[in-house]
């Protein structure tokens, strides 16, 4: 629940800024490209990607990140949440930071940042 309301609060602030439109479209999107995707990625191959952090919620080790496209998922650019793999550290990383990164998709709806590359 945390999460969500974390979600929710972001959105109320971001409609100041007219852009909740694009935060509630959000999953509905992710949804698509889950279903469609989901042969391909249940190798868990990590691949690479890139991006801007977003957000981040130490607590539940979860990156928001606005990232490019991902070429490897057939995957558009856009902001979606991962998962830090036990062995990232995080401490390191800051909001508004662009990173390279490597990213696995273990199950659907489920994107792990395995590694941070730089
Ligand atoms: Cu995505």
């Amino acid at each position: 629940m945390k999460k969500v309301v974390g979600s929710f609060g972001m959105a109320l602030l971001l409609a100041l800024s007219a852009q909740s439109p694009a935060i509630a479209g959000e999953h509905k999107h992710h949804h698509g490209h889950d279903m469609k995707a989901m042969k391909q990625m249940s190798e868990q191959k990590a691949v690479d990607a890139v991006g801007v952090i977003h957000q981040i919620d130490a607590s539940e080790r979860v990156l928001k990140i606005q990232h490019e496209p991902i070429a490897d998922w057939n995957m558009g650019a856009m902001r979606m949440k991962f998962h830090a793999a036990p062995g990232v550290d995080l401490s390191n990383l800051k909001e508004g930071q662009k990173i390279k990164f490597k990213t696995s998709n273990p199950k659907v709806g489920r994107y792990v940042v395995t590694e941070i590359v730089e």
